[in-house]
């Protein structure tokens, strides 16, 4: 087999990795180092341009004239697939109604839920499609995506399914989320009692022994779960192997921190009313915080999650869309670091860590990618801006100049045409 070796030279880049630059120091710096050598997809080499010449005299050469290059961007929380909108339900909001009234009123999460019960596989992947490609269009090379619009057994697979063809159709790398406790399907026997004994007896193992999932989340608030039931189903999951993680403590403090951390979760995500023994929580298990400000705006929340305390105890902070047609309509993860930035205070370089470095702990992808390091994958995000703080600093200026993803390098859209199968 012959060997794909490319050079992207002439560089400057933020490589985020744990050591040295935008990390544990707090800076976003450029390092010395201006070029990387990619040979199959991962990155083999990072030095100056005229030693890593001489190393791969026959590799392709792509200069980048000075460019800033960051890891390729990671949202490590969406719920991408799902059918139909909620644009009503926002008109309703508008008018006086609240996210929780709406819910109980059988709207919310049962509307959308009806809407993806609706559509086979490949709609679901279809309608995905466009929502992906403004990520892509950001930089995003790895995605995180939950079912839990499906409710029942059958459909919530047909949404992993669905999640996990994206990879078929665009460049990029998924990781798929049974989210097991979402809301109970309407009428279930046993309520939401019966619901949890159902997902631990049946739709975990299902879920399990289909491979499709990478993880298990739950929703635990006054509308959805409690911290008991869920504390049931992570049980379950981690009795089959499957890593967990948590919406925790979004409009509401049901402990959804200490809970997470209890079973050593992946990540804790919101955040929002979650107190100080909670943070310590978080600290001590080495769970990441996943920050959502899309949600926090869009639902015009007051309280901000305890940012300060979280840095304090040195807890991992992760920033992502949440990207949903209920709470978090948005399809931007620069949007989210300009939204972190500014509703929550963090710095340009805890936004550019929480969407590379964090996001893929958060994942518990970081041993392969995340930051730009020797033997991790050479995925890549190539900047038209002067300064990183840039990224964070303005809305809606596409600042990507090309993404690269496993070592190979697209175009200005977001890079998907080029090798784009049909669905
Ligand atoms: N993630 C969720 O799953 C819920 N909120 C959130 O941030 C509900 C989403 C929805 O209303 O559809
Ligand atoms: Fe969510």
């Amino acid at each position: 087999m012959p060997i794909e070796a490319r050079l992207f030279v002439r560089a400057r880049l933020l490589t985020m990795s744990a050591a040295g630059d935008g990390a544990g120091a707090g800076r976003a710096d450029v390092d010395p180092r201006d070029s990387i050598a990619a040979l199959d997809g991962k990155i083999a080499a990072i030095g100056s341009h005229a030693e890593l010449q001489r190393h791969y005299p026959d590799a392709e050469v792509i200069d980048l004239d000075g460019r800033l290059v960051t890891p390729g961007l990671i949202d490590c929380h969406t719920h991408m697939v799902y059918g139909g909108d909620r644009s009503a339900e926002m008109e309703r909001r508008l008018a006086g109604e609240s996210y929780e009234s709406i819910a109980r009123a059988g709207g919310g999460i049962l509307n959308t839920a009806a809407a993806t019960a609706r559509l086979d596989e490949s709609a679901l992947a279809a309608a995905a499609l466009p929502r992906i490609d403004a990520l892509l269009a950001d930089g995003v090379t790895t995605l995180e995506i939950k079912s839990g619009y499906g409710l029942e057994l059958e459909v919530e697979l047909r949404c992993l399914r669905a999640a996990r063809r994206i990879e078929s159709l665009r460049p990029l790398s998924v990781r798929a989320t049974y989210l097991a406790a979402h809301v109970v399907p309407p009428g279930f026997p046993g309520g939401s009692e019966g619901y949890v004994e159902r997902v631990c007896a049946q739709y975990l193992p299902a879920v399990a022994a289909s491979g499709l999932a990478h993880a298990v989340d739950g929703y635990c608030e006054t509308i959805a779960f409690s911290a008991e039931q869920v504390g049931r189903v992570f049980e379950c999951a981690q009795g089959l192997k499957l890593p967990v993680k948590l919406h925790a403590d979004q409009l509401s403090n049901m402990h959804g921190a200490a809970l997470a951390a209890r079973y050593r979760a992946l990540s804790a995500d919101h955040l929002e009313f979650t107190d100080q023994a909670g943070v310590a929580a978080l600290a001590n298990a080495g769970t990441v915080a996943v920050l959502l400000p899309g949600a926090f705006y869009f639902l015009r929340q007051q309280q901000a999650p305890p940012v300060s305390a979280l840095r304090q105890d040195g807890v991992p902070m992760a920033i992502a869309t949440d990207c949903n047609p209920g709470t978090s309509p948005l399809c931007s993860l620069l949007t989210a670091m300009n939204l972190a930035a500014v509703e929550f205070g963090l710095s340009t370089a805890e936004c550019l860590a929480g969407v590379t470095r964090e996001a893929a702990r958060a994942l518990g992808v970081l041993h392969d990618r995340g930051s730009i390091e020797v033997g991790k994958r050479c995925d890549l995000a190539i900047w038209n801006v002067e300064q990183p703080s840039s990224l964070v600093y303005s809305l809606g200026s596409r600042p990507l100049y090309q993404r690269v993803w496993q070592g190979r390098p697209g175009n200005a859209q977001g890079g998907w045409q080029d090798t784009r199968r049909t669905p």
